[in-house]
């Protein structure tokens, strides 16, 4: 098999690609790959799945309230929403996943150029966490930061396909518009003025941002891995665009895992654990993963939209009326947070949660 490239990087053993185990490794996933029998996905066709959804909001309507009633009770129960209307241009969204697809299909030594490390994880990377012999998901990625600007280095970003970088920018623009504009509705959905939840982030211009595009390549075994382990957001808020046609995100919902239906052209919103704390569990990070699929390859774009990085997170104190309602969680900063996430990888929720 092809293996290759980046074991001496910090990481501790070669870096194989997973697009590269999939052109080789024929009808037999490679044990590193395989999930314990009570983490492997049930794959039923789409037509057995359970007719379940999460919600679906229409940020466009013009009741401010009814909207923040929607995203809140979503929010609150599914910890999931899928938004229309959201003022991201289709255009765009088309144009973006058509550029970091056309990255995924450079040859392996373009995109080895930007293999990434543990330090910051930014680049193109295969694998979470850095326990040796750890499990694998079968899934390549492309991690990169946004904000703060200090953190955003263009250097890092792919220059193939040449559009990637203007693309990359002008799309984190309009998500970062649209996440202010969700913070707002989620804000006066827990009862507070709309630009709370923003300032509990750091204000606007002062929150952080980064983007991971995920590539799922075909799997000869769908049924036996995962694209990516189950396990919540550790940070603020996502916004997940997904292909249209293509199912692979679960939500746990009551101790099942429901298939997320992308509605075209919707934005998948899910809240993170950082807001979980602020709004001392009124709204829930709740886990979930993605299948694979034997026919299919598949692209998402997560945007994971996060609080500064030095600020302390604490539960909201209007929140917070002890002794019916304490705070359920001390303070931390999300620099702190995601330093023990990114040494132990992505997987269930963590337990203080
Ligand atoms: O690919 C997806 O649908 C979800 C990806 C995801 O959960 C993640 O990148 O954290």
């Amino acid at each position: 098999m092809s293996s290759c490239c980046n074991g001496g990087a910090g990481w501790p053993e070669p870096v194989v690609r997973v697009q590269a185990v999939s052109d080789t490794c024929g009808a037999t996933i490679p044990e590193r790959y395989v999930k314990p029998p009570s983490e492997r996905p049930s794959l039923l066709a789409p037509a057995a799945e359970p007719v379940n959804n999460i919600p679906v909001v229409d940020l466009s309507l013009p009741d401010a309230d009814g909207t923040a009633r929607a995203v809140a009770e979503a929010s609150r129960e599914w910890g999931f929403f899928q938004v229309l209307n959201h003022g991201v241009r289709p255009e765009l969204l088309r144009r973006a996943r058509s550029a970091w697809r056309g990255f995924f299909k450079q040859p392996a030594d373009v995109r080895e150029r930007y293999a990434n490390t543990p330090a910051t994880y930014e680049g193109y990377g295969s694998r979470l966490g850095t326990a040796k012999g750890g499990p694998l998901d079968w899934g390549d990625y492309y991690f990169l930061h946004l904000l703060p600007p200090a953190l955003k280095s263009h250097d890092k970003w792919p220059s193939l396909p040449p559009t990637l970088r203007e693309t990359t920018e002008e799309y984190a623009e309009e998500v970062v518009q649209l996440c202010r504009r969700v913070m707002k509705v989620l804000s006066r959905g827990l009862g507070l003025d709309d630009g709370r939840l923003q300032a509990a982030f750091g204000g606007e211009g002062g929150e952080g941002a980064c983007l991971r595009v995920n590539f799922y390549p075909r799997c000869p075994q769908p049924e036996l891995t995962l694209g990516v382990a189950s396990h919540s957001d550790p940070g603020g808020m996502t916004m997940l665009l997904v292909d249209d046609h293509v199912r692979g995100l679960q939500v746990r919902r009551a101790g099942q895992w429901i298939t997320v239906d992308p509605v075209p052209g919707a934005f998948i919103v899910n809240i993170g654990d950082q807001i979980q704390v602020l709004s001392n569990a009124e709204y829930k990070s709740v886990e979930h993963r993605v299948t694979v699929s034997a026919v299919e390859e598949r692209l998402s774009m997560a945007f994971f939209y996060n609080p500064r990085g030095d600020l302390p997170v604490a539960p909201m104190v209007e929140l917070v009326a002890p002794p019916a309602s304490p705070a359920l969680y001390p303070a931390m900063t999300y620099d702190e947070y995601r330093a023990n996430i990114r040494q132990r990888g992505l997987s269930g929720k963590p337990t203080q949660l």
